[in-house]
């Protein structure tokens, strides 16, 4: 069983695993993150951090950016204001989702957002699993904790597409939490006052802020706040959009028009802006060849680079104000502020935050690889094969849900998670629920519907009165709402009283729709008092399960995420045998060029000059073949090509070794005697 944890972020995704020695972060062939880019092409598909290099050559079909199209429309505004920025095409989904449109294998295709997300999480199961040395299938995921029902379901069947099985959705600053908690020897016992640390990320594309109380063993997060729109790619589209104009004074350039030189652009401001949070001089842009031949460069220092972000800085404070009255702590109350996410590394973010806070801001957790930290040791809490401390988590749903029937439940915001509660109704006849966000103004998008729940085989008593129907309304580990389970009760004939009981079932085989007589507690007509004696009478009841039917909004056909699992798994096989492809490509250019050295070097001795000759000659022209009509070819092909080779190198090669073996096996008889 494997014991990891991914943190996807909109930028970096980072992989934490749980070995014997305790909690790492691995390292894919090129660095420990994972950039979130995929690469679709002609023949396969790159993914991470060499999709990277495709973007200059191949950057329509060049896919980031992606994160937080899951669960909305292509008719979000969010998702409209994206768009003109990306080099690729999105595209409207039947449904109304947003899909993302490129040429793959030759075609024109449409990919759902889950389909993209799950093209990067094979990546990263890949990475895992090369790392682990075993196949990996249970694992933590993070999310914003800003992400809403939608968005988390979307999260949930992409990872089922990639074939992982995630125990937990996670949100990013709870996943940090626990991080920084698990380890402490130090914790408040539970009796004592909790410690209460206030935790940021400033990633790419987001802020969040939240604040847990710790006390031995468990972490209860009391309030979550966020600027969903507020990440290090804001400071740095400041700095692209202050070149674009720069460049067009200067050098003529209508640098927006090039989607190309706009992708060189972001990257040179990316590294500025990562100079200036460690020096404040002037520092240099200069790119090569950036547009019509032309060489631009420009300069910055961090004052001006401030004054240019003044609106991006001014927008920290709200969600530090908003976390701390929510959770209804003074300052002096606050232990730490602990900061991660990149963004956090320039000085004047920081500088707000310990300002705000009134001390300073500590950075004792990794910045960058606390989020997959956490992951990885809640994936280590849950899994039964791995022996770790026990630590609970109660974590929050930001957004307040309404369930309406004829009567409206509501839920508060910060509402504790996971939880579930069972709601009683009287009905005759079959019924929905309906449930939404209550504050529209507090969402991210401006859908407020979740789903709706159809409660099913509602029959009345058989004397004509309402029966007695108990819904589960339910917050589960990963902050998804649903309406679990219903069902129908009946009391078994001429026993105890009507008695609102508000307790969970007993049982929990959720929707399944079959009859079980089940005692579901002692209950009588007053209130009850669990210390009261045995006198009371018994009440046996039916409970008859009912099937609940699922609406839920935007999400994917279950069908069609089934053949997304299938279509993925095709497209692993694809990637794989073009790999193999061109690995044995790569192999008989390395055998022409490894063999065309030695034959003028060390294994001139063991051939004749005619053999050197012919052999010099057949590699040459294999040289030329691999240029032209050999560019392309199956991977046989190429197998043969190296087989024809060898035919005549080997033994040469054979020639040089037993010559070589031959005084090493005399040595070794040596030492014998
Ligand atoms: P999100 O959390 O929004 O999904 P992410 O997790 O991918 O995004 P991070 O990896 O935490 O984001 O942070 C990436 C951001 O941090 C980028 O904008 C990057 O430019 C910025 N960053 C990294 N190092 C520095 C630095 N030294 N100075 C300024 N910004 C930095
Ligand atoms: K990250
Ligand atoms: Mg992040």
């Amino acid at each position: 069983m494997s014991v990891v944890g991914i943190d996807v972020g909109f930028q970096n995704c980072y992989i934490a695993v749980a070995r014997s020695g305790g909690i790492e972060t691995i390292a894919n062939e090129y660095s420990d993150r994972c950039t979130a880019w995929v690469s679709l092409a002609s023949k396969n598909r790159t993914i991470g951090n060499a999709a990277k290099g495709q973007i200059i050559t191949n950057f329509k079909n060049t896919v980031h950016g992606f994160k937080k199209f899951h669960g909305r429309v292509f008719d979000d505004p969010y998702v409209q204001g994206e768009k003109p920025k990306l080099p690729y095409s999105l595209h409207k989904l039947a449904s109304g989702n947003t899909g993302i449109k490129v040429r793959y294998l030759d075609e024109d295709k449409v990919f759902t957002i889950e389909q993209v997300t799950a093209m990067l999480l094979t990546k990263l199961k890949e990475t895992s699993e090369s790392a682990l040395k075993k196949p990996v299938v249970d694992c933590v995921i993070s999310v914003p904790s800003f992400f809403t029902d939608a968005e988390r379901r979307s999260v949930m069947d992409a990872t089922q597409i990639a074939g992982l099985n995630c125990l937990r959705l996670i949100n990013d600053t709870t996943a940090v939490a626990l991080a920084y908690g698990i380890y402490k020897q130090d914790l408040p016992t539970p009796e004592e006052k909790p410690r209460n640390v206030v935790f940021v990320d400033l990633g790419h594309s987001s802020f969040q802020v939240s604040i847990s109380a710790f006390n031995k063993g468990k972490l209860k997060v009391l309030a979550t706040a966020f600027d969903p729109y507020l990440g290090g790619r804001n400071f740095d589209e400041a700095l692209v959009d202050n070149f674009c104009e720069e460049f067009k004074a200067r050098y003529k350039l209508n640098v927006r028009e090039n989607p190309r030189a706009i992708l060189r652009l972001s990257q040179e401001c990316e590294k500025l802006k990562k100079l200036m949070s460690a020096n404040c001089s002037d520092l240099p842009i200069n790119i090569e060849c950036f547009m019509n031949d032309i060489d631009v460069t420009g300069k910055m220092n961090r004052v001006q680079f401030e004054e240019l972000c003044a609106p991006f800085l001014m927008r920290v404070e709200a969600p530090l104000k908003a976390v701390m009255e929510q959770s209804k702590l003074s300052r002096d109350e606050i232990y730490a502020v602990e900061v991660v996410g990149g963004a956090t590394r320039i000085p004047s973010i920081k500088e707000r935050i310990s300002k705000f806070f009134g001390k300073d801001v500590s950075t004792t957790l990794n910045a960058d690889e606390a989020v997959a930290r956490g992951c990885a040791l809640q994936c280590a809490i849950m899994s039964p094969a791995f022996k770790v401390r026990e630590f609970s988590i109660t974590d929050v749903v930001p957004f307040p849900i309404t369930l309406r029937w004829n009567w409206l439940y509501r839920k508060k915001h910060n509402h504790a998670a996971p939880f579930s509660k069972v709601i009683t109704f009287h009905k005759k006849e079959p019924f929905d629920l309906e449930a939404f966000y209550s504050l529209p103004q507090e969402l991210p998008y401006p859908d407020i519907r979740i789903g709706r729940f159809s409660v099913q085989n509602v029959v009345p008593q058989p004397d004509g009165e309402s029966s007695k129907v108990k819904a589960k309304v339910r917050i589960n580990v990963h902050g998804i709402f649903s309406v679990s389970s219903a069902s129908l009760i009946e009391k078994q004939k001429g026993e105890g009283e009507d008695v609102q009981m508000d307790m969970e079932p007993t049982v929990q085989n959720e929707g399944r729709p079959e009859d079980q007589v089940r005692e579901i507690g002692r209950v009588t007509g007053e209130k009850q008092d669990p210390a009261a004696g045995g006198s009371k009478p018994k009440v046996k009841v039916k409970s008859t399960d009912l099937p609940v039917l699922a609406n839920i909004i935007r999400q994917l056909d279950r069908g069609v995420l089934n053949d997304f699992v299938e279509y993925e798994s095709q497209m692993i096989i694809q990637d794989k045998l073009e790999k193999e492809r061109n690995d044995a490509k790569n192999a008989v250019e390395e055998y022409v060029y490894d063999l065309r050295d030695k034959l003028c070097g060390i294994y001139e001795k063991y051939t004749t000059e005619e053999d050197s000759n012919r052999l010099t000659m057949m590699l040459e022209d294999t040289e030329n073949w691999l240029y032209e009509e050999g560019e392309d070819q199956d991977k046989q092909v190429y197998v043969d090509k190296l087989e024809d080779l060898k035919r005549f190198g080997q033994p040469i090669q054979d020639r040089h070794r037993e010559q070589e073996d031959r005084p090493r096996a005399f040595e070794e008889m040596g030492k014998k005697i």
